[in-house]
């Protein structure tokens, strides 16, 4: 039988986000400075499948933060240097932590101290020593919720691909781990060829339509490491991890051909669309700002020189 569009695209977007869910343990941040309480519960979580780090100093919480993302900080109430509280209120200040879940995990049975935790930002409070399969649920239940919410808000509504934000993050995150580990990695950037005059014949719904078309392509084609994002209204983003420029170049350049002979349907005609493709690549380019405009500027010249076209 035939679901109404709009909720055949919600059950698709369920089925990714479940196999998504399914697909990767959950990652918890344990925030605490005594290294036996650190292994008891980091233990208690492995065990129920989940992945933690840890930062037994609290100074150090955000640049971990920055790096792994985890999906739920359990938090120590008093630590050397700075308390859970502290840290907890400065974290909230930050536009990106100001959603990951924060569960406190202390000794501290005084009402007036728990309730200044949740006050100052804290999810939940939970006392020491804990019944571990309440520990596990609490965690889990929070982490599962916050994965869900940040899948729909990393991600553009129209193409289901990474929006423009989350492909920075990415972009920034992917060259710090390439540099550490000396690998490859290109970004390209691509802009879908005299748009205004499809969406000016055609109409914005087909205009859209083929936006989705080319991210499903992109989608299909590319490895599942790749990150693809919409970097804005035609253009798109996708950073090629392990690749160097010129295997990034022949990739883009059989996408290219792939898109130019997609037969593309409005309501009365069939058309054809192509896009142009810039590449700029690390450790060529050594930080995301450089990276991001020698892509562009290489955009711009395939523009220059006729479109449907990949310039380096
Ligand atoms: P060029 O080959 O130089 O890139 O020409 P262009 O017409 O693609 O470039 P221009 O930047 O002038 O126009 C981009 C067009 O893309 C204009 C805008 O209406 C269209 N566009 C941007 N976002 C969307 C969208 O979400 N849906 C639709 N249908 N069109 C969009
Ligand atoms: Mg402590
Ligand atoms: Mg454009
Ligand atoms: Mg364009």
């Amino acid at each position: 039988f035939l679901l109404p569009l709009d909720i055949g695209r919600l059950v698709d977007k369920i089925d990714s986000l479940v196999s998504r869910v399914e697909a990767a343990p959950y990652h918890i941040l344990i925030v605490d400075d005594d290294p036996e309480q650190v292994a008891y519960y980091a233990f208690l979580l492995q065990q129920a499948g989940m992945v933690t780090s840890v930062a037994s100093d609290p100074m150090k919480v955000l640049s971990i933060l920055i790096e792994s993302k985890p999906e739920l900080i359990l938090m120590d109430m008093y630590m050397p240097g700075c308390s859970g509280i502290e840290l907890t209120a400065l974290l909230r200040q930050h536009e990106a932590f100001v959603g990951v879940p924060i569960v406190f995990l202390s000794f501290e049975s005084n009402k007036e101290k728990q309730m200044e935790a949740i006050c100052r930002g804290g999810d939940d409070f939970l006392t020491k020593p804990i019944n571990p399969d309440y520990l596990i649920q609490v965690v889990s239940t929070r982490a599962e919720r916050n994965r869900n919410i940040r899948y729909f808000m990393e991600r553009d509504s129209l193409t289901g691909l990474l929006n423009h934000t989350n492909l920075k993050e990415h972009l920034s995150r992917e060259l710090l781990r390439a540099s550490r580990s000396e690998t490859f990695l290109t970004f390209a950037m691509i802009d879908a060829d005299h748009f205004k005059r499809v969406n000016d014949t055609y109409g914005h719904l087909t205009g859209d339509r083929v936006l989705k078309n080319l991210a499903r392509l992109l989608l299909d084609r590319l490895r599942r490491t790749d990150i693809i994002g919409r970097y804005g209204g035609e253009e798109f983003g996708i950073i090629l991890l392990n690749t160097d420029v010129t295997a990034a170049e022949h990739i883009m350049n059989e996408i290219r051909e792939n898109f130019s002979r997609v037969i593309q349907q409005s309501e009365s005609k069939q058309f054809f669309v192509t896009f142009s493709c810039g590449i700029a690549g690390f450790p060529e380019c050594a930080d995301a700002s450089t990276l991001t405009l020698a892509a562009d500027k290489a955009l711009y010249s395939a523009k220059e020189n006729g479109r449907n076209r990949v310039v380096v």
